[in-house]
């Protein structure tokens, strides 16, 4: 211990009052029993002097390791020099840094000169850790080992909201799509030809995505409201063919309601800014937003001139999908038609609701309904209750009245969001002919909403928060649990290593007496409030074993509090029955499957046929069985059924669906890191940052990437493509199934690999990173010559 902390060490000297480290020496140190002592001195000069026998300063790396590429080749692995080089590194410009298996990626908040075509045709082809770290070279990873053996893959991106995620995805799709060089790909015409109009079609998907799915929050002004999984499809010869879409519990109240300084979503703006004169009269329409209840609760809007050019992406991009001018109307009308809705006044005759007959906002919203107003009217002030024997209609009070008109507005807009979602993939499928049929594989890019605490957070917030949970769960199960289950199975030694499992916290919530099964129960009681709920959470959860992770009710402000893996966010109940519910009435719903807008059936029809396909009928779809279906979402409040499925239920199978999907694949990780609250370019609030990199285990992944092994192959595998290495003097032997294990150790001493960097297993050869890329570079150098030798030897004999 004395020798580790020799005068002149560098450590990190701790100030706690700041929560930040500072650089310092040791100067000198003493020993007494158990304890040192220890004067380390600042950049400053500054003395201090600290003393212990454990907690003592960590110690800082080399001046040339201090800024490396990959945390994982630090020689010190600690908070304050993973958090220094990431922080050193962003402040020399470079986001991107490997840790271990990960790429970490800290928001610019402003446009960066990295996504070149020079830099795109750059990565192509080469392999991780041959160039800068890069968004790219892990899209290259990914698509590099579908061509190996045709295995999917996942490229999961995740982070707090406004950390970047949303950004990075398009990258990395339009870095799959892109056409690779001919020297990647022999029938380079082909592709090229093919990628550019599917590489349009899958850009188009992003404008129309995030106009009718993305709205600004106080986190993030382009925050994503929904989940999406994106499928990039390929045939036989790894062309790109196509794409499909998945999406994931839109969040609806935002249509009808938003906190202050947030919006709606962005196409109402970009509408009502974007559309000719004429044509937004024609709707009922203004460019002043103020006069919209659905548009002006978050207040004034001030991004006029960008809605404006976005309308205009916008159009462009539904059309690349099919969805040209009279279809644009179709949807323009819908959208107007809920923007009326929440105008329609909702007054009160004693404690009933009453509507005007002639409510200038009902005419407008029924005209593009196609809804009698009457109709509508007795069905949003009136409720019918069905009972053994008879039929009671009661009069509803206006803060009711004004639920059912929200909810009828929320249920279009999640049901035209659904049916724009069909649209996109039916893009795929449709016109261009059997594009999805020929896919044989793909590689999927996984972008939900990320992690969020606000001052208050409801139903929404647990919803998106419970999607970050199951995924941190994926990652360390498969960076943690199955290398470690792995290693004992295989009986290679291994020093263990613990991390913080967030099962708790998942069973919390989705167990079978947990909180959604809980919600659940009482949301399908006729008498079941927010207040029943809490009280049920509390004596159902209130329990030792889960007092790391549920802190139970508190009944003076509603509230209870889940300790997820990030942090202590503490929900209000406010709301959780009805949005679980998220039903419109059985009337209301009648009325608008028989509407006399065409449009507006098929928009229905197309939004609850999906919910029945993932309710009833898990995927896959028929025609693109070869490909896993990693699930999606639906709208829950369709009448009919006898159970309705709430959209907590939904969203629990369709997580499910999505994690058994993602186990299928071939996983890579993109972490992006928020390094400031405020927006601000170049600014890197160490703590944040920090408290991040804990919440992911950045530091415990680093361990487990240099101390593990994290490719694995069966001694078949490995022997069968590696076999080539050994120079055959015979030419290769006839290899027997019990001769795989020592081929590979023949090849392992070949390649000169000391016993470090792999370890043979029971039925497994694990090799240490970069091992595999230094086999796949010499195979290739040996490839190649026996190419070459080949052709000349047809010249020469010729
Ligand atoms: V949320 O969970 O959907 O609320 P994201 O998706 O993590 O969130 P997003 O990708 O939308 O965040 O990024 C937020 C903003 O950061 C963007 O609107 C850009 O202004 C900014 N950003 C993110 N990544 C980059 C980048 N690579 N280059 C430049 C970036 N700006
Ligand atoms: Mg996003």
């Amino acid at each position: 211990m004395t020798t580790l902390y020799s005068p002149g060490t560098r450590v990190w000297l701790s100030d706690d009052s700041q929560q930040q480290w500072i650089p310092a020496e040791v100067s000198s140190c003493t020993k007494a029993g158990d304890t040192l002592t220890l004067v380390l001195v600042d950049e400053n000069g500054k003395e201090t002097t600290v003393s212990g026998s454990t907690n003592l300063p960590p110690l800082r790396n080399p001046e040339l390791l201090e800024t490396v590429d990959d945390l994982a080749t630090l020689s010190h692995l600690n908070e304050p020099s993973i958090l220094h080089a990431v922080q050193s590194r962003y402040l020399q410009r470079k986001i991107y840094t490997y840790s271990g298996i990960v790429l970490l990626a800290v928001n610019p908040f402003e446009t960066v000169p990295l996504y070149t075509t020079e830099i795109v045709q750059q990565y192509i082809g080469r392999t991780k850790g041959e160039l800068e770290p890069h968004l790219f070279a892990i899209a290259e990873d990914a698509y590099a080992a579908m061509v190996l053996d045709g295995k999917g893959q996942t490229i999961i991106v995740s982070g707090e909201s406004g950390a970047g995620k949303t950004e990075s995805a398009k990258l990395v799709m339009r870095f799959i799509a892109a056409p690779k060089s001919p020297s990647v790909n022999s029938d380079a015409n082909a592709f090229v030809d093919g990628a550019s109009l599917v590489e349009q079609q899958i850009q188009a998907t992003n404008p129309i995505l995030e106009g009718f799915g993305n709205a600004k929050t106080t986190r993030n002004d382009n925050s994503s409201r929904f989940g999406k999984y994106i499928q990039l499809l390929f045939d036989t010869n790894r062309h790109i063919v196509g794409a499909r879409v998945r999406t994931y519990l839109l969040e609806r109240s935002r249509v009808t309601y938003q906190t202050h300084t947030e919006r709606n979503y962005h196409i109402f703006y970009q509408l009502c800014r974007g559309l000719p004169a004429g044509d937004l009269d024609a709707l009922g329409l203004s460019a002043d937003l103020s006069q919209f209840h659905y548009l002006n609760q978050g207040g004034p809007s001030t991004t006029e001139l960008n809605d404006r050019e976005k309308f205009r992406a916008m159009r462009d991009a539904l059309k690349i999908v099919g969805i040209g001018p009279d279809k644009q109307k179709s949807i323009f009308e819908l959208l107007s038609a809920v923007l009326h809705l929440g105008n329609i006044a909702v007054s009160h005759a004693r404690t009933e609701a009453v509507i005007e007959d002639d409510d200038p906002s009902m005419s407008r919203a029924m005209q593009f309904l196609g809804v009698n107003a009457a109709d509508f009217k007795k069905w949003t002030i009136k409720k019918q209750i069905s009972t053994r024997s008879d039929k009671i209609v009661t009069a509803l009070t206006p803060v009711q009245a004004v639920g059912v008109r929200d909810s009828l507005a929320r249920f279009v807009y999640a049901c035209l969001f659904e049916w724009l979602v069909n649209a996109v993939n039916e893009s795929f499928t449709g016109k261009y002919g059997d594009a999805t049929t020929r896919a044989e594989t793909h590689i999927g890019v996984l972008d939900i909403y990320g992690f969020e605490h606000f001052e208050k957070n409801s139903f929404e917030q647990f919803c998106i928060n419970y999607a970050n949970e199951k995924l941190q769960h994926e990652f360390n199960t498969y960076v943690f649990k199955l290398a470690q289950e792995e290693y004992r199975q295989e009986k290679i030694s291994w020093t263990f290593i613990d991390f913080d499992d967030n099962q708790p916290a998942i069973d919390l919530i989705e167990g079978k007496l947990g909180i959604l099964a809980l919600l659940d129960e009482e949301s399908r009681l006729q008498l079941g409030t927010d207040a029943s709920f809490l009280a049920k959470l509390n004596t159902q959860l209130d329990k030792p074993a889960n007092k790391d992770v549920f802190i139970s009710p508190k009944f003076a402000n509603a509230a209870f509090t889940i300790a997820h893996y990030a942090l202590q966010v503490t929900y209000s109940a406010d709301g959780f029955l009805e949005k679980n519910r998220d039903t419109v009435p059985d009337e209301h719903l009648a009325l608008l499957t028989s509407s006399s807008n065409a449009f507006l059936r098929e928009v229905l029809d197309t939004a609850l046929h999906r919910t029945a396909e993932v309710v009833e009928t898990p995927p896959p779809d028929g025609v693109m069985s070869k490909i896993p279906d990693p699930g999606r979402t639906g709208i829950a409040g369709r009448g009919g059924s006898v159970k309705k499925p709430t959209l907590g239920s939904i969203f629990k199978g369709s997580l499910g669906t999505l994690m058994e999907m993602l186990r299928m694949t071939n996983v890579h990780y993109i972490r992006c890191l928020k390094p400031n609250d405020h927006k601000r370019a170049w600014e890197f609030i160490p703590s944040q940052v920090l408290a991040q990199l804990r919440a992911a285990g950045v530091l415990e992944t680093i361990r487990i990437s240099t101390a593990g092994y994290p490719t694995r192959w069966t001694f078949e595998e490995f022997a069968r493509r590696y076999y080539m290495l050994i120079h055959w003097r015979d030419g290769p032997p006839l290899i027997k199934r019990e001769q795989f294990k020592r081929l590979c150790v023949l090849v392992c001493q070949k390649m000169a690999l000391d016993k470090t960097q792999y370890q043979m297993g029971e039925t497994k050869i694990f090799l240490r990173i970069g091992v595999l890329a230094k086999l796949e570079h010499v195979r290739s150098i040996k490839i190649n010559a026996v190419q070459f030798l080949q052709t000349n030897m047809r010249r020469l004999i010729a």
